[in-house]
């Protein structure tokens, strides 16, 4: 079955040969390249590191695309391009010269609304240590990150999370005028 999947991509690091911006615009092609059809693409923003003061600002985008893959099969294939694009995971939260994230599968909800509530409610000290090894859909902090929201919205503004049955704008219009700000069009 053909399935419809968000995805956030991010970039704060130069890899030598490519700076943040290039890397994002390339990370796309790669997935054209791999045969996923590409259905949307946000523009590209200007974000400030969360948490503030621990890097230096990202380039974030999101993309719809859709396939017949499963959400593990994407979330393969996404590690494998980070990997292409010379991402070292060694830091929860580290500077990324590519990050990739599987933001939503349609009104998939996984493993179980169970489990999913219980990292979306994690503690912020404890999101810091704890990294869930299952995916978890939709991505458990979406709906508090300007940097995915607000490019999201320019692509799925309707998209309504199947959890907390909000929409993309209605998530957007409930963070704070100041974050919202934050998040600059290149
Ligand atoms: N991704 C992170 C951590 N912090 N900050 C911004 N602005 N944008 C990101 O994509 C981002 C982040 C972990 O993946
Ligand atoms: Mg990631
Ligand atoms: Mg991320």
């Amino acid at each position: 079955m053909v399935q419809d999947f968000l995805i956030a991509l991010g970039s704060n690091l130069g890899d030598g040969q490519n700076n943040p911006l290039k890397t994002v615009g390339s990370a796309i092609f790669e997935l054209a390249h791999r045969k996923y059809t590409i259905r949307s693409v946000s523009r590209f923003f200007s974000t400030p590191c969360f948490p503030a003061g621990t890097g230096p600002d990202y380039i974030n985008a999101c993309i719809t695309i859709s396939c017949q893959h499963s959400a593990k099969t994407v979330l393969q294939h996404l590690h494998d391009i980070e990997a292409a694009f010379g991402r070292e995971r060694v830091q929860r939260w580290g500077s990324r010269t590519l990050d990739l994230d599987l933001v939503a599968m349609g009104d998939t909800v996984m493993p179980s609304n169970r489990v999913h509530a219980m990292w979306r409610d994690l503690p912020l000290e404890d999101q810091k240590i704890r990294a869930p090894d299952e995916l978890i859909l939709p991505h458990p902090r979406m709906h508090e990150r300007a940097f995915v929201l607000v490019p999201l919205c320019d692509i799925a503004p309707n998209w309504r999370h199947p959890v907390l049955g909000t929409t993309v704008r209605d998530m957007v219009d409930a963070l704070p005028q100041a974050m919202r700000d934050e998040v600059q069009p290149i």
